[in-house]
């Protein structure tokens, strides 16, 4: 497989064979959650960026909404917010100073 049909294929699957573990289908609630960030997250700088360390708030993070579950919208979301954060720091753009609204206004 390609290695963008790869990050696709693997976003989907990895959130649903999480999601539908317990409690809701195509829903994290907080301990599927604590799963996922613990064995699909090895990297210490993307744990750090979404605090996978504590799970009140890594889920205060993704759940948007705030019904106590991450849909695979909020999941997604997150997933984009890392790329980001990784990208900028590849980049060196996290070094420059910019508010997260100046970068949002580029890249849109
Ligand atoms: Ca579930
Ligand atoms: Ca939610």
């Amino acid at each position: 497989m390609a290695r963008l049909d790869q990050v696709i294929t693997n976003v989907v699957d990895i959130f649903l064979e999480y999601a539908d573990d317990g409690g809701k289908k195509h829903r994290l609630n907080k301990e599927e959650l604590m799963k996922v960030l613990d064995i699909e997250i090895q990297s210490p700088e993307l744990k750090g960026a979404i605090n996978a360390d504590d799970i009140e708030e890594a889920m205060k993070m993704m759940d948007k909404n705030q019904d106590g579950e991450v849909t695979f919208h909020e999941f997604c979301r997150c997933i984009s917010n890392l790329a980001k954060s990784y990208y900028n720091k590849k980049t060196g753009k996290d070094k420059r100073g910019k508010s997260k609204e100046q970068e949002a206004e580029q890249e849109n």
